[in-house]
């Protein structure tokens, strides 16, 4: 039995990963939320996970963490998580891997946070860099590797779409413009069946942690 234990749905982006894989698969799991609040360290996960954090899967018991990890864990019984030519699966793993190690500065100044929707703002120099190297990678993706119909970055939905999943809301909630290609991924992103369920439990939670809310006014105020 797989049961998943992640962060408040509104704030945790690392817990949409596996999430989004497990609901994209149709693989059956049972959820369980915890609070997060961008904590350092927070003993009350430490039952739950080595690394005190969530997302955390727990297979009959025995306990995955780390995003990436649960992903491969899921993927060594579900293959089709990763694209089938083996030089598509090695970018899409590289990539993976570039999302879970990097892009420290746009997660820093563009917290996932669902009920937002800002006007926005010019990003500093670092930021913009991690911007134009998240277009760069889906740019690739879609151009090199995408095969069949599927909007995703190698056409059928995969580990990378869930790695990117977080990027795909924070660009969205902090109006970053994004060229054709990188704005097309996005639109399927954001229209996919289980982002839009996670999207609306988003909205229904009560839990509210300031340091992420107050960054409303520093990007401009709410946009329509
Ligand atoms: N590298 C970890 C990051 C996990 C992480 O930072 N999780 C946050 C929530 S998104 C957490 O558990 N924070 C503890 C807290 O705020 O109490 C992963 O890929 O799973």
């Amino acid at each position: 039995m797989l049961e998943l234990y992640i962060g408040n749905k509104n704030y945790s982006s690392w817990s949409l990963r596996p999430w989004l894989l497990l609901k994209h698969f149709a693989i059956p799991f049972t959820e369980h939320m915890v609070s997060v609040a961008g904590r350092d360290y927070n003993p009350l996960l430490k039952p739950l996970a080595g690394n005190a954090r969530v997302p955390s899967l727990h297979d009959n018991g025995f306990q995955v963490w780390e995003s990436i990890a649960i992903a491969e864990y899921l993927a060594e019984q579900h293959p089709a998580m990763w694209p089938a030519d083996r030089l598509a699966r090695a970018r899409a793993r590289s990539i993976a891997a570039e999302m879970h190690a990097g892009f420290a500065k746009l997660r820093t100044a563009m917290p996932m946070n669902l009920k937002l929707k800002l006007k926005g703002k010019a990003a500093s120099p670092e930021v913009q860099r991690d911007i134009e190297r998240i277009v760069e990678i889906w740019e690739e993706a879609r151009g090199q590797f995408a095969t069949g119909d599927g909007p995703y970055l190698f056409g059928d939905f995969s580990v990378a779409d869930a790695m990117y999943a977080p990027i795909v809301w924070r660009l969205h909630i902090y109006n970053v413009a994004l060229p054709p290609v990188a704005a097309a991924y996005s639109a399927a992103m954001l229209a996919h069946p289980a982002m839009l369920e996670w999207y609306r439990a988003a909205l229904l939670e009560s839990e509210a942690h300031a340091h992420y809310d107050n960054l409303a006014e520093d990007y401009g105020g709410p946009r329509p």
